[in-house]
């Protein structure tokens, strides 16, 4: 069977759970304990996931190269990548700048952090975006900058991303701006809501197994 070795938190490994969803692929789901740096190391030569172990043998860690191949009738429209991947990256680049700084610290004390992983999570995350608890501290500054940046989203969706069925813009779109929903008392707005939500239904995160990141 295939695997996913993914991060719960991670949106790119959220993507891939999505398609994987959606497109009723049957595989193992493995959370990789954050502090691990062996087993992606082993499996790709590198510390990145989500990392997936093909059907048939081999591996990727790329989010799109997986779905791509897994979406064998192209019931995704990975077409549309070509005409609309890079305004669409520059769009969720944007949006996860700010949504990260806001649930980076939220993230860190799911289940799928130890005590362990969680140090390393912060120490790693701190270098970039400085110390959680400023974070926390000054949310107003990224709740602002997020604000227009999602009402530029909100124009974008007819209602889907790129027209009237869900593709594979979509799953890239939501998986970033489904972090939020951990937020303490962020609200999306109805558009966004109602945008979110069907791609849900479409998309059934498979449970996900917590293989040994409990404390
Ligand atoms: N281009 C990759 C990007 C994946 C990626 O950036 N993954 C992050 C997690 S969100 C990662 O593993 N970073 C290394 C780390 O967090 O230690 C993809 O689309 O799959």
């Amino acid at each position: 069977m295939a695997i996913l070795y993914h991060y719960v938190h991670c949106p790119y490994c959220i993507r891939v759970r999505m398609a994987l969803g959606h497109l009723e692929v049957d595989y193992q789901s493995v959370v990789v304990p954050y502090h691990d740096e062996d087993l992606p190391n082993k499996l790709c030569g590198k510390k990145m996931l989500p990392i997936f172990e093909f059907p048939g043998g081999g591996h990727s860690n790329e989010s799109l190269l997986i779905i791509e191949r897994m979406d064998e009738k192209d019931r995704l429209n990975c077409d549309l990548l070509e005409s609309h991947k890079s305004s669409l990256d520059h769009l969720t680049d944007r949006l996860g700048a700010q949504i990260h700084s806001l649930c980076m610290p939220y993230w860190a004390y799911t289940p799928e952090f130890n005590p362990q992983s969680r140090h390393y999570f912060q120490q790693k995350k701190e270098v970039k975006r400085g110390p959680f608890n400023k974070l926390i501290q000054n949310k107003q500054q990224y709740l602002d900058a997020l604000a227009p940046l999602l009402e530029e989203t909100e124009k974008l969706l007819t209602p889907y991303y790129a027209g009237e069925s869900l593709s594979i813009l979509d799953i890239m779109l939501a998986s970033h701006l489904w972090g939020l929903y951990i937020f303490p008392e962020f609200q999306f707005s109805d558009k966004l809501h109602s945008y979110l939500q069907p791609v849900k239904k479409n998309v059934t995160l498979n449970t996900t197994r917590i293989s040994g990141a409990r404390a």
